[in-house]
């Protein structure tokens, strides 16, 4: 596969020889050292005083990288080699992706990132080096120490998401010489009214839903305004609350998959913001993408 970029190589810039992560500014923007910065934390809903927010023994960064729920004690990771999570926010006048990346045993220094988007009904891929010419690369302790936790930062601007409406970003983690991919991540982001926001799936629980996130398939719409906090929101815009809706799988084409909504309101105990035309999405389709389907391939 083209594009890609071996993590190893990329990390022994950053790295000293004792693994300590020279972008300290970085770090200084993350209260309690989970490697996920505190404006990050505040779109996921996870607590920024406390590494692991549901108290399961795998911090916030481990539970976006191998894929469970940050909020429920009851989902713990199942053993993997590896894995790969994607979470996104807004900040610095950027929108940034945020690639968790978990290796069993630690050695990271074969494994490769790939990197593509999905407009419409097209699969493209980019190439990772002038994606990560730009990104903040990190480490972190696994909750096993013999494994590792690496978080790759990529600002890029809210311009593409603005130009298409709606894209989705996807990454895709192999061993070097395989030729298969291991695991793969994606995020939905959509633009609206220019607002970039991010299309969380709410499987497994999120806070402020009651038992709504783990009944079916849910997603939040969760304003990431580039100034991060409400920089931008118009101001009719309901503060404390996000767009939750549901949807149905109408149709299936590899990896493309289109949704029907068939329920949207907005839904309170959110540091975040719901537009009021929230409602008026049920009966409309847009399209997502199952990263599952490049894996393997
Ligand atoms: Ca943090
Ligand atoms: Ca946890």
């Amino acid at each position: 596969m083209a594009g890609l970029t071996v993590i190893g190589a990329a990390l022994a810039g950053v790295m000293t020889p004792h693994g300590e992560l020279l972008a300290s500014e970085l770090r200084a923007r993350d209260a309690d050292g989970d490697g996920l910065c505190d404006t990050q934390e505040e779109v996921l809903q996870t607590a920024v005083f406390a590494a692991d927010t549901d108290k399961d023994g795998f911090i916030d960064t481990e539970e976006v990288a191998r894929k469970t729920s940050a909020y429920s004690d009851q989902e713990t990771p199942l053993p993997a080699g590896m894995d790969v999570g994607m979470v996104a926010r807004g900040e610095g006048g950027s929108v940034h992706a945020l690639v968790a990346v978990y290796v069993r045993g630690g050695d990271m220094h074969n494994k490769e990132l790939g990197f593509g988007l999905v407009l419409g009904d097209s699969v493209i891929e980019v190439p990772a080096e002038s994606l990560l010419a730009n990104a903040t690369i990190s480490i972190v302790p696994a909750s096993d120490p013999a494994d590792a936790l690496a978080l790759v930062d990529i600002p890029f601007s809210p311009e593409l998401v603005r130009s298409f409406g709606s894209l989705c970003f996807y990454t895709t983690l192999s061993t070097q010489g395989q030729g298969t991919v291991a695991a793969a991540a994606a995020i939905q982001l959509v633009s609206v009214n220019g607002i970039v926001h991010w299309v969380m799936p709410a499987q497994g629980g999120v806070p402020g839903m009651g038992n709504r996130g783990t009944t079916g398939a849910g997603s939040v719409y969760a304003p990431i305004p580039v100034d991060g906090g409400s920089g931008g929101l118009p101001s009719e815009w309901i503060p404390g609350e996000v767009c939750y809706q549901t949807t149905q799988v109408v149709g299936m084409q590899g990896g493309i998959v289109i949704q029907e909504v068939i329920s949207a309101e907005c839904i309170s105990g959110w540091d975040s913001y719901c537009k009021p035309n929230c409602a008026t999405s049920v009966g409309s389709t847009y399209t997502t993408f199952d990263p599952g389907s490049l894996v393997g391939g």
